[in-house]
């Protein structure tokens, strides 16, 4: 899954995708660098972001959802909002990415009404105030329940289980401890019985890891999102598509013999 920011604050990206067209273009190199899955976001969701009003959020994803429809890829868009949503799907998205796992009142109902895949996420607080002191006994039991929670509302609202992603949500109101506790117990997520999506990329526990700037951290990411993949993750959330395709292909031939 290639990360789209269509913000101008957003952590990695500085605003260089503002520029509609210029978004376009990205959008269109990450496909043919073997990106399997976009995910257009529009508000920023790293620490310390703070919200984009709904019409605001709108007006950065529709035109670039609109000019990417004839990609031979699935779109997904990262929103919390209900209408966000139901614009986004029938502007064509093929999957609703929501860090808040459908909580806004109204989303269960906005994704059950359409035919759309859904990723889950994890996180505890919001961007704003999320990494303030963030506090768990068991983060991987705490992260679990609540997804296995979220699967639950979402079957009861008539969302099958073939339609759900489940993601542990790395870097959203967790320490560096935390988030490498759950790269190391990612496999345990498996037992969600749902794919698990995964996101690393560039973010700040790699920072404090490697002692790079968000800039620096290709290398790190790819490392993550090899280990996060090991681990069963099947959907991994990248800036960097054709260095991390390459690392996973390195791994696949060696585990599947191909090369
Ligand atoms: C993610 C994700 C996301 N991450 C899903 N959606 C972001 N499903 C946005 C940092 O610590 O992992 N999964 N949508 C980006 N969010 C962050 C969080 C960016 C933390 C940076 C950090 O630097």
């Amino acid at each position: 899954m290639g990360v789209l920011n269509v913000t101008p604050d957003s952590f990695s990206d500085g605003g260089r995708f503002m520029d509609r067209a210029a978004a376009i273009a990205h959008a269109r190199r990450l496909a043919a660098e073997g990106a399997d899955l976009l995910d257009i976001g529009g508000e920023s969701s790293r620490p310390g972001a703070a919200p984009v009003g709904e019409d605001e959020e709108l007006g950065r994803i529709l035109p670039v959802l609109q000019a990417l429809r004839d990609l031979p890829i699935p779109l997904s868009v990262d929103t919390r909002r209900p209408r966000i949503m139901r614009e986004a799907l029938a502007a064509g998205a093929s999957m609703i990415n929501d860090i808040e796992a459908l909580e806004a009142p109204g989303a269960l109902e906005a994704v059950a009404a359409s035919s759309c895949g859904v990723c889950l996420m994890h996180k505890k607080g919001d961007p704003a105030t999320m990494q303030q002191d963030p506090a768990y006994a068991d983060v991987v039991a705490e992260v679990k329940a609540y997804l296995a929670a979220r699967i639950a509302a979402c079957e009861a609202a008539g969302i099958a289980r073939e339609r759900i992603v489940a993601d542990p949500g790395f870097g959203f109101g967790k320490t560096e401890a935390h988030n490498l506790e759950l790269l190391r117990r990612l496999a345990e997520f498996a037992e969600l019985g749902v794919p698990v999506a995964s996101g690393w990329s560039r973010k700040s526990t790699l920072g404090a890891i490697t002692g790079r700037p968000a800039g620096e951290r290709l290398a790190a990411s790819v490392a993550a999102a090899l280990l996060s993949a090991q681990a069963g993750a099947t959907i991994l959330r990248v800036h960097d598509v054709k260095e991390t395709r390459d690392a996973l292909a390195v791994w696949l031939a060696l585990r599947d013999g191909t090369a």
